[in-house]
């Protein structure tokens, strides 16, 4: 109770200005003191009848009268005057005088509470119509009717029968047994007898309209119109009064389901496309599967309906994410992609003009720019590629909305806004959808509302929501944050134009996440050619019976004489010859472009015909002042008055002693490669768990006051007047989510350098799904680019299986160079290769390579995604630092660093040529120089992978051509790069020379756990490397 009455402490200072404003002018002299849980004031909160189960109802009066005295009964008005004036306890209540009036006069019905023999009795009574009013509230989805099949559970008593519902059945006894259900309970001690009695209305209500007070049975009445109809509302969870009301008043407010006849036409007219849209393809391409909407033909004028709504409210960009259902549909009654474009991909005998895996039906986006017939605004649709892998593409699609809501400066998206399709199966069981909803405020994340739209067909392929999910909706993922709930009969088009309307409303008012759900079935099988009757029979039987929305709206709005038959059937010839005359069409086009499916183009970024504009990169070095500069700000704290902690003045101490000594460290590098693209106008967002500090506590991007809450400072934002903005934000502790958005960010421009860092690199395998079947194949797949950058720390520090691998030969694995050819060495080769890549791995062992390769990032003509295996130890290795020769103009990226020692010097004379990756090295020219075999023994580090430097590694080779080729890496031999690099380095020698493998044995797990067995191994592989005999009697 205490905890009820706190929360009711937080809820109504919302009020309270609204109350207080109207107390100054005309209220009874009372002052408004809050106590803990209590409002009333002190000789009120003193009346005994108060603290038990009455108070709440009593408490709702108060307010009422505070507001206006004449709101509440006489009674009510006398008792607390009363009581303000100091009565004592137990002596403010009077009795009213016997009311004589007629019930029926509702409009003076303010004072018409029948004369109660006792207060305790009106009391209750009241209590029970507002428990009544709040239960329809909180709980009237359940009994509404939103079925169009009339099967689902809900809808059925225990014994099977289907529950009378509706305002029509207002027996009491009905009633009481449908309010059971809502309330858990009895009726609250309401019976037949008070049917007629009139209530006053809590503030909580407005099926009132004008009137304050109505009998019992009107308010049941409108309670079932509101809630028990075709709309169930799910929102009695938010936490936020506000927002409450206004969705109560959207739904309570008596008629405000109202349409012209204008928005009906238009309504069946977008019901014609969208049905006929099917029914044409269904004709034409009989034995193709195209995951029809039969059955949720509705969605189309939804969507629509969102679309204009949001237009009205200024939006002009839209970006949609969806999954197979319907899709084409989308594409084409939605986005409006030309129809002959996509009847054209039923032609197997289409070819492609350009790259991609022709891909196009269900995964290619779209983008599409026109003029919005209904608000004559420019709008631009999208439509974001998708993989199969449903909800995939959730956070992709926010991520690019938040890229383009930060491009226009739309910093609340009033312009910006993004629309997510669902099936109802992939809602509840995709963890993603969780990890999208939890993005949807964080400050570097939010979209500022996205509108969920759930196809809810009631069914997964052939699987029934009973075994599917364990909540009552597929949509109570979307409870998390708060975001309310509008389930909706898809066969009554009028409500779902409401409460689609409503959606965008709620969007544009409050700027969160609102989901439609759409109630409906699946006429056909998952696909055209599935047989449903073999898993859904019953359910099947009864959608054999169900007849087409078109028709039953058509019906509707011909018997209510909006249109007529013969406009109804011209209707649908227009549509229908709009079809044939396009596919007519269709059957010239005999090339397909993919590039004409890009759901993001990059105008200005290649030339006319979608070419690089050039195939070189420019010098990625620096001059030694802008180093010096950058490198300055990153050992300062740029602004007044602002207190770091002093193990940071020490860092930043340190940083300034680095630049005096012109040498950079991992973190100074890294700083001096953002803050370079900044100056070049190149916004840099780098996001992740933790990535402000840095997991490793070396990055230090945001300074934080020691005294003052929230005060925060970005150094990189400081560096230059006109910079870019730099971006750098901690993230949800998600990886798929995250990193999905991050994509989406970076797919918007070219002209960014997104970098998602996972904490350890071990845990980019929760967004594998990301990965596979976005950044890797992603260009192969939908002629897109991106230039994402994946820093994943890696290395074997004898932190256990779990903090080691950032699983090097996962990604290797997926890289698209044969193994087996040595490409053609032309001019501009590392160019080329790069171009002719899927992605690039490196894995740089110097602080001065990584900053390179950072920039080239940017400075290519083209994006691919860039994956950095970073170090750990490296961080603050002494020998891990960079001097500002190695990146002063004229320098670049090496991609492998070349033996420059005393082996240099006399190749021939060398025993062994080391190639090497990453932080091993270190370990190796130490144990090197330890033996003495710094003339015998050549290193040299490859550090980008992939695409393989074939030349660097054959030029190496031929010099020491009396030397072993070995490849040492300190993975288990299973993992890490050796399955990669052997071919390549035996290609690049025709095969002539063995390569052999030093490291550690196969297994399955990445690292041991035991710190003195990882020293171990350690000390063995690195004995091998510099034991000159170890392969002199085996065969390769
Ligand atoms: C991540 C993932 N797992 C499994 C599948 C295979 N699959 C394709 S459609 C489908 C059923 C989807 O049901 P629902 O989300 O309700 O959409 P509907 O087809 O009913 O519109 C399944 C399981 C998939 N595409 N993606
Ligand atoms: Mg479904």
């Amino acid at each position: 109770m205490h905890r009820l009455r706190t929360c009711a402490a937080k809820l109504r200072p919302l009020t309270a200005p609204q109350t207080a404003k109207k107390l100054s002018h005309n209220g009874p002299a009372v002052s408004r003191t809050f106590q803990q849980g209590r409002f009333y004031t002190a000789p009120v909160a003193a009346e005994p009848f108060l603290s038990g189960t009455s108070s709440n109802y009593v408490e709702e009066m108060y307010f009422a009268w505070l507001e206006n005295p004449q709101s509440v009964h006489k009674s009510w008005d006398v008792f607390f005057r009363n009581a303000n004036a100091g009565a004592p306890p137990g002596t403010a209540y009077q009795s009213p005088p016997p009311l004589g009036a007629s019930m029926a006069s509702l409009s003076s019905a303010q004072s018409v509470v029948v004369a109660q023999p006792n207060v305790d009795k009106l009391v209750e009574d009241h209590l029970a119509v507002q428990s009544l009013i709040r239960a329809y509230q909180v709980r009237g989805h359940h009994i509404s009717k939103l079925d169009p099949l009339g099967i689902s559970i809900v809808a059925f008593d225990e014994s099977g029968n289907a529950f009378p519902v509706g305002p029509s059945s207002l027996d009491i006894a009905v009633c009481k047994e449908r309010l059971k259900r809502l309330t858990v309970g009895a009726f609250y001690g309401l019976d037949e007898s008070d049917l007629d009695k009139v209530f006053h209305l809590p503030t909580t209500t407005f099926i009132g309209g004008n009137e304050t007070a109505l009998p019992l049975r009107e308010i049941i009445r409108r309670m079932e119109m509101s809630y028990c109809q075709h709309i169930g509302v799910e929102f009695m969870f938010i936490n936020d009064l506000e927002q409450c009301q206004w969705i109560r008043q959207k739904f309570e407010t008596p008629s405000a389901m109202q349409f012209t006849n204008e928005e009906k036409r238009t309504l069946l007219a977008r019901l014609v496309r969208s049905t006929r849209f099917e029914e044409f393809l269904q004709r034409k391409w009989s034995s193709e599967k195209r995951f029809g909407l039969e059955g949720c033909e509705v969605l189309i004028p939804a969507l629509k309906t969102i679309i204009d709504k949001s237009s009205e409210n200024g939006v002009d960009n839209i970006i949609m994410g969806m999954p197979h259902r319907g899709r084409l549909n989308v594409l084409a009654n939605v986005i409006r992609k030309e129809l002959e474009q996509i009847f054209c991909q039923f032609d197997s005998k289409l070819e492609a003009a350009d790259e991609g895996t022709g891909d196009v039906k269900y995964h290619l986006g779209m983008y599409h720019r026109r003029i919005n017939r209904v608000t004559n605004r420019n709008i631009t649709l999208s439509l974001v590629a998708n993989p199969s892998h449903l909800e995939a593409v959730d956070p992709v699609v926010q991520g690019k909305t938040k890229a383009e809501q930060f491009y226009l400066s739309d910093s609340e998206g009033k312009k910006v806004m993004s629309i997510l399709l669902h099936g109802d199966a992939a809602f509840a069981g995709q963890g993603i959808v969780y990890e999208t909803f939890h993005l949807s405020d964080l400050p570097s994340y939010t979209t500022h509302g996205t509108i969920h739209v759930v196809v809810n067909n009631q069914i997964g392929f052939t699987t029934d929501p009973r075994v599917a999910r364990s909540s009552p909706y597929p949509t109570d993922v979307a409870r998390v944050v708060n975001a309310p709930i509008f389930h909706v009969n898809g066969d009554d088009p009028e409500a779902v134009m409401y409460v689609c309307n409503v959606a965008a409303e709620w969007r544009s008012t409050f700027h969160k996440d609102v989901v439609v759900d759409l109630v409906c079935y699946r006429r056909n099988g998952h696909n055209e050619m599935d047989e449903p009757m073999f898993t859904q029979p019953l359910m099947y039987k009864q959608i054999k019976k169900q007849k087409a929305v078109l028709k039953k709206y058509a019906e509707k709005l011909i018997a209510e004489g909006v249109v007529t038959q013969q406009e109804f059937e011209a209707e649908m010839s227009k549509y229908d010859k709009i079809c044939e005359e396009a596919y007519a069409r269709s059957k010239d086009e005999k090339i397909m472009h993919i590039k004409h499916w890009l759901d993001s183009p990059w105008p200005g970024f290649f030339t006319l015909d979608g070419q690089p504009k050039s195939m070189k990169c420019p010098s990625t070095g620096l001059s030694e002042e802008t180093l010096a500069h950058i490198g300055n700000v990153a050992s300062s704290v740029p602004v007044e008055d602002f207190t770091i902690h002093g193990g940071l003045t020490r860092i930043l101490k340190g940083r300034g002693e680095m630049v005096k000594n012109r040498t950079v460290d991992w973190a100074l590098a890294e700083y001096m490669a953002i803050g370079s693209l900044l100056k070049e106008g190149i916004h840099i967002r780098l996001s992740g768990q933790d990535v402000e500090r840095g997991t490793f506590s070396h990055r230090h991007h945001v300074l934080h006051d020691q005294n003052v809450d929230k005060k925060t400072c970005i150094p990189m934002n400081h560096l230059w007047p006109n910079q870019a903005p730099y971006t750098v934000c901690n993230s949800s502790l998600s990886e798929y989510g995250v990193l999905g958005f991050e994509l989406g960010f970076a797919m918007a421009s070219p002209n960014a350098l997104v970098l998602w860092e996972a904490q350890f690199g071990d845990f980019h395998n929760t967004a594998q799904c990301i990965i596979d079947q976005f950044i890797s194949p992603g260009q192969a797949k939908w002629v897109r680019q991106n230039g994402i950058v994946l820093l994943l720390p890696h290395g074997m520090e004898g932190m256990g299986p779990e903090h080691s691998s950032a699983r090097p030969e996962r990604f290797l694995q997926m890289c698209n160079d044969d193994p087996d050819v040595v490409p053609k060495m032309m001019e501009d080769f590392a160019v080329q290769q790069l171009y002719d890549a899927n992605w690039i791995v490196v894995n740089c062992s110097t602080p001065a390579n990584y900053f390179h390769v950072l920039r080239r990032q940017i400075l290519l003509p083209f994006r691919k995604p860039l994956i950095i295996f970073t170090p750990k130890s490296l961080l603050r290795h002494p020998d891990a630092k960079s001097s500002f020769d190695m990146m002063l103009p004229g320098t670049e990226f090496l991609r492998g660093i070349v033996e420059d020692g005393p082996a240099a010097e006399k190749p021939k004379e060398v025993k062994r040529l080391l190639f090497c990756t990453g932080k091993v090295y270190y370990e190796l020219a130490k144990e090197r120089k330890n033996k003495n075999l710094e003339a015998e023994v050549a290193i040299t580090r490859l550090e980008q992978l992939s695409p393989f430097p074939f030349d660097v590694v054959e030029e190496e080779a031929k010099k020491y051509s009396n030397a072993e080729l070995v490849w040492c890496q300190e993975e288990h031999k299973n993992q890490g790069y050796y399955e990669y690099v052997k071919p390549r380095i035996r290609a690049t020698t025709r095969r002539e020379r063995p390569v052999w493998y030093v490291g550690r044995e196969p297994a399955s797990a990445p690292a041991t756990g035991n710190k003195n067995t990882h020293l171990h191994e350690l000390k063995r592989f690195l004995e091998t490397s510099f034991n000159l005999e170890a392969f002199s009697n085996l065969n390769n």
